[in-house]
Parts: C-alpha cells; sequence; structure tokens
C-alpha cells in the first residue's frame, strides 16, 4: 500500500440509515446484496452504517418512494440509533427527495449522489475531475430547488419558501454553461488521449478490468512496479493508466489499470466516463480481476460481465465486433480475449475452496498481486495471447535515420541487428500490425521472413 495518499474525510462522523425496496418482479436476495453494497459504499465514504430496512412493494410510492408508513417508521429508527443521515438504494426523484427530507428532518441522498461524492473525493487528475463534476451538475440540475432549500434550512431557515424562481433560472443558466465548457476541455483531453492511442497503435494492449477493490492496481504494480494509487477503499483508481511492459520472454505490450464496476453504477457516472470506458473497447486482450476472497467473489464476476457486455456492445466507435464469443463463459467481453483473474487467492488457504475455484473456472489463473504468486504463470498466458499475433520480419534501415531506428526499437523485439550493404539489418519480432506501420514509415523497408 505505498503511495496511499487518501484524504480522510473531514465531515464529522456521519451515521447513516439504509433503505431499499424489493418490487415483485425483483428477487430478495438480489435487493440484500444490493443494500449490502451499499453499506459498502457508505463506508467507503466515511459513514458509519446504524441501520438498514429493506421493504417489499407492489409499487413506488410517487410522493415519498417507500410510502408515508413506512417513512414513519423510518423516523422512529432513525430517532432511536441517532442517524443523521438516510441514504436510499435508488435514486430519488427531486420531489420524493424534498418529501422524505421534509419528514425526517435529516439528510436524505441516494446511491447516485453517494457514489458522486466518493468519486469527487477520489478524482486526482484533471480528466478524473472533469468527469466527476460533469456527472454531478447532471445530477443536480433537475434538483437545483431541492438544493436550494437545503441551503436554507442550514441557515437556519429564512422561511419555508424556495428562492424566487430567476434565482433558479440563473443558476441552471451557469450550470449548463459550466457543463459546457468542462465538456470541451474534455473533448480536448479525449483528442490528446486519441493521439496518444494512435502512437501506441500496434502495440499489443492489455488492459485490466474488474470489480472495485479486487487488485487491479495493485496487480499494475506488480507487474510494471509502477506506484499506482491502491488502497483498501472503493474507487482509489477514476481514470486509465498506462505502463509499459516488457514480459519475462521479452515480449513488449502495453498494461492499462481502469476504474472498478460495480452493480449499480449510475448511468450519469457511466455517460461521462465513457472516455476512460474506451481502454476497455479496444484492448486485445482483458483481464478480468476478482477478489477470490471473499464470499462475493462469484457475484463480482458476473456483475463485472454485465458491465462489460453494456460497454462492449453500445454503438460508437471502437467496435471490436461484437458477437465474437470470449475466452471466458457466458457474457465476456464480446470481441476482446479475456483471461480470468483470481486475485487475492494468499487469503484463501483452504485447499478445497481453491480446488473448487479451479474447478469452477477452467482457464481462470490463480494470483496473488500480493505475494507474486501465479503472476508468472499469468504473464505466460499474456504471451501465449501475444504471441499468436507476432510475426519475423527484417527491416532494412540507413544508419542516418534515427526516428526510424527508434520506432523500431520501440516497437518490436529485436532478434538481431548488422550492418551489411551501408544499412542496418534488423531481425525482428512483432505484431502484424506494427509491421505495417513500419512499412509506412520512411526509409524503412521491410522484408517479410519466411515464418519459423
Ligand atoms: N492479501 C491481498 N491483498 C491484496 C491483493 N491484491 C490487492 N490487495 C489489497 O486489496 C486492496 C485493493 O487493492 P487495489 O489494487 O487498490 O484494488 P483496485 O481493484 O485497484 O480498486 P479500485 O481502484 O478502488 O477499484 C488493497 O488494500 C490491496 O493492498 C492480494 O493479492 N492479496
Ligand atoms: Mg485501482
Amino acid at each position: 500500500m505505498r503511495s496511499t495518499r487518501v484524504t480522510p474525510s473531514l465531515a464529522p462522523l456521519e451515521r447513516a440509515f439504509l433503505v431499499g425496496i424489493t418490487l415483485p418482479r425483483a428477487r430478495r436476495e438480489d435487493e440484500l446484496q444490493n443494500l449490502r453494497e451499499l453499506e459498502l459504499l457508505a463506508r467507503s465514504a466515511g459513514a458509519e452504517i446504524v441501520g438498514r430496512t429493506l421493504q417489499s412493494r407492489t409499487r413506488v410510492d410517487g410522493t415519498t418512494f417507500v410510502g408515508k408508513g413506512k417513512i414513519e417508521e423510518i423516523a422512529r429508527e432513525i430517532h432511536d440509533h441517532g442517524a443523521n443521515l438516510v441514504i436510499f438504494d435508488d435514486d430519488l426523484s427531486p420531489a420524493q427527495a424534498r418529501n422524505i427530507e421534509k419528514i425526517l428532518e435529516v439528510n436524505v441522498i441516494d446511491r447516485t449522489e453517494l457514489i458522486l461524492d466518493i468519486f469527487a473525493r477520489r478524482a486526482r487528475t484533471r480528466q478524473a475531475r472533469i468527469q466527476v463534476e460533469i456527472a454531478q451538475l447532471n445530477y443536480a440540475l433537475p434538483r437545483l430547488r431541492r438544493l436550494w432549500e437545503h441551503l436554507s434550512r442550514q441557515a437556519g431557515g429564512i422561511g419555508t419558501r424556495g428562492p424566487g424562481e430567476t434565482q433558479i433560472e440563473v443558476d441552471r443558466r451557469k450550470a449548463r454553461d459550466r457543463m459546457a465548457s468542462l465538456a470541451k476541455e474534455l473533448e480536448k483531453i479525449h483528442r490528446g488521449a486519441e493521439e496518444r492511442r494512435k502512437k501506441r497503435e500496434g502495440i499489443f494492449t492489455v488492459t485490466i478490468v474488474g470489480y472495485t477493490n479486487a487488485g487491479k492496481s495493485t496487480l499494475l504494480n506488480r507487474i510494471a512496479g509502477s506506484g499506482v494509487l491502491e488502497s483498501d477503499r472503493l474507487f482509489s483508481t477514476l481514470d486509465s493508466t498506462t505502463r509499459r511492459v516488457v514480459s519475462p520472454g521479452g515480449e513488449l505490450f502495453l498494461l492499462t489499470d481502469t476504474i472498478g464496476f460495480i452493480r449499480k453504477l449510475p448511468t450519469h457516472l457511466v455517460d461521462s466516463f465513457k472516455v476512460t470506458l474506451l481502454d476497455v473497447r479496444e484492448a486485445d486482450l482483458l483481464l478480468h480481476v476478482a477478489d477470490a476472497s471473499i464470499d462475493r467473489c462469484e457475484e463480482h464476476i458476473a456483475v463485472v460481465n454485465d458491465v462489460l457486455d453494456d460497454v462492449l456492445t453500445e454503438g460508437g466507435h471502437g467496435d471490436t465486433g461484437a458477437g465474437v464469443p470470449g475466452a471466458i463463459g457466458r457474457a465476456a467481453a464480446p470481441g476482446v480475449p479475456t483471461v480470468l483473474v483470481l486475485n487475492k487467492i494468499d487469503l484463501v488457504e483452504d485447499p478445497g475452496r481453491r480446488n473448487a475455484l479451479r474447478a469452477g473456472h477452467p482457464g481462470a489463473v490463480l494470483t496473488s498481486a500480493a505475494t507474486g504468486e501465479g503472476i508468472d504463470e499469468l504473464l505466460g498466458i499474456v504471451e501465449a495471447h501475444l504471441g499468436k499475433e507476432l510475426v519475423e520480419a527484417e527491416v532494412l534501415i540507413s544508419p542516418e535515420n534515427g526516428r526510424g531506428i527508434a520506432l523500431v526499437e520501440r516497437s518490436s523485439k529485436v532478434l538481431s541487428r548488422k550492418l551489411a550493404g551501408g544499412r542496418m539489418v534488423f531481425r525482428v519480432r512483432a505484431r502484424k500490425r506494427e509491421i505495417a506501420i513500419l512499412e509506412k514509415e520512411a526509409g524503412v523497408r521491410v522484408r517479410r521472413a519466411p515464418s519459423s
């Protein structure tokens, strides 16, 4: 856990009460798991959980979400437990949130607001900050009236009357202007990222995905030795980090770390994190990291597969040819081969459990990013995927062409080099795509070697 620099929350300790509902078509077990995830999220945001309730309803109540009777029951509960915050597992409409707050007289937030709060605190890079702020503004716009009421209540109650319509209109316009300028800036960052992507085109790209806290950043650090923020909190990583890696067999690839997935990732967030998620679509290989040491491992694997499905099948650029089955079971990333990495195996001591994991996931690798166990095996698998695309070739360059030589050295594995007939002759192993790029470069002549 080197380089962990997460600022502790400065807010006074929040004592949170959680509220979820199950509708007729939903499975109670699923909703319980959603509520457990909400608890994890709330703790990650620094709150203490003092109670929870899961209510079965035939439909959502338009005014108070859970119905008046239930709200009164919750009011008693929060009084008994001294709760000062109520968190709903589902998105509340602005009116519902307002009505509930009036009755409960404590702050009421929903899952999206909670996640936005965590994201806002974790955002480190300009890109992550912009993405979070856009999501926040998107969420806040229809709720401005309620935010104003919040303020007037905190200021000691200027009255029950909200601000005038004009003030809300002014704020709305300001928010929209701000969003437009953020979107422009994000677009610029996006173009820069696109440039960088183009430059690395041809190099085999491996992207690490997985449920939040599975050990993705730790794995990247273990493999690339790079010092990316890793911490025992949710969503430590909000933007993509890419490292160049040379495998033990001498093969070059790029390794990218990404944002963690969860069950109900709010759509506002998915939208504003599109740029980050492009790394998933454009990967040559995905490493799906799961925390094998926890009971909910299987469930998390399924959640991540669902999110991957969404990310990969959605239209737009970077279409990787959906429909081609991935390397592991159902709903693995379509079009992108995926290796399941069962991580934190150092915490799984029971041999029976290890065997069950192996049997349940043929083709998966058991690793510990913490101790290094299984990492060589994982790298071997990456090399095998990479190797399928490699060809050998001879590259002839004028010794004065420094740029060409640098390009060859950077994008391929040089097997031998010699000077012949006034030219540098490199024997290289590289991907077909890289060879094609080399061919296009001025002064570089490529002779395909007979495949060996
Ligand atoms: N025992 C053990 N702990 C691990 C292992 N891998 C990661 N951890 C710990 O698990 C926690 C989460 O690790 P991260 O690498 O930050 O997880 P992440 O998937 O990047 O998480 P987010 O970026 O928050 O989505 C940290 O406390 C790590 O030290 C492992 O193999 N064994
Ligand atoms: Mg991380």
